[in-house]
């Protein structure tokens, strides 16, 4: 069975060599990372093919056009398709997602198309961050929740895994989200399409090395697709 994690990155060269480093020892069988990057000055898709040269592992998509978390997902999931993976995980390479769950992501897949690493079930947390980001967490969270109308406890975690049956199921191809707020387009869809969403517990670090590319424009793109997306179902427009 073909797995392969996607791995958006923009200015992550810090991270990308000891990222994939970590994820080839756990030693999953006919594993595999495309890191997908938007032409990231300090250099990061040189990182990965040098690394892939030397170690047989790990591949990069570079991406011309428009910029953007959402642009960069959804390309990486239709390459994945495309290159015929049975199951596709996706996870920041800033370290925030620690590879060593990438297995229990994908045994929840036994029984589950898609599965979220959870900060907010039991044996998860996010207690290495600042309060003012968890509290900003709880926040968005609820009101997803809410306004979706769905009970999963880490609405926002971008830390996930998708059997490929339930990948096509999610049409990438039609997802819009430039930035962040796909993370929220995929979940809205994966409920109303009837996927089965799994939870698997997770401890979420603050980034070490880089910088965090999120500021406030893309927190508020966040919230207004949320409303955007279910005023759409609402009124026209399907999901
Ligand atoms: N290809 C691509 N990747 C991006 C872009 N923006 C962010 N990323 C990657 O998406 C992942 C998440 O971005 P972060 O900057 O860590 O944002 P975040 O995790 O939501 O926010 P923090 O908690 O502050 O780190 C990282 O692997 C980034 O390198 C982008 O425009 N293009
Ligand atoms: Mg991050």
């Amino acid at each position: 069975m073909k797995t392969l994690v996607v791995v958006p990155t923009y200015d992550e060269c810090e991270n990308v060599g000891p990222l994939l480093d970590e994820i080839r020892k756990l030693g999953v069988p006919d594993l595999d990372v495309l890191v997908v990057d938007d032409a990231s000055p300090d250099g990061t898709a040189e990182r990965v093919r040098e690394y892939a040269r030397r170690n047989g592992f790990g591949d990069v998509l570079l991406r011309e056009g428009e910029k953007g978390r959402g642009h960069a997902g959804r390309e990486g999931f239709l390459a994945a398709l495309d290159r015929g993976a049975d199951r596709i995980v996706e996870m920041d390479a800033d370290f925030s997602h620690d590879p060593r769950y990438i297995p229990s992501l994908l045994s929840g897949l036994d029984d589950h198309d898609v599965m979220l690493g959870s900060r907010f079930v039991h044996g998860g947390s996010d207690t290495d961050r600042a309060l003012w980001r968890r509290w900003l967490t709880t926040a968005a969270n609820a009101y997803i929740r809410l306004v979706f109308g769905i009970g999963v406890r880490d609405a926002n975690s971008g830390f996930r895994s998708y059997r490929r049956e339930a990948l096509l199921r999610l049409d990438p191809k039609s997802l819009r989200s430039p930035g962040p707020a796909i993370v929220q387009e995929i979940l809205f869809r994966a409920h109303r399409r009837g996927l089965r969403v799994g939870e698997v517990p997770v401890v979420f670090s603050d980034r070490v090395r880089g910088d965090s590319k999120l500021g406030w424009w893309q927190l508020w793109q966040g919230y207004v697709t949320v409303l955007r997306l279910r005023a759409r179902e609402l009124f026209g427009g399907g999901s």
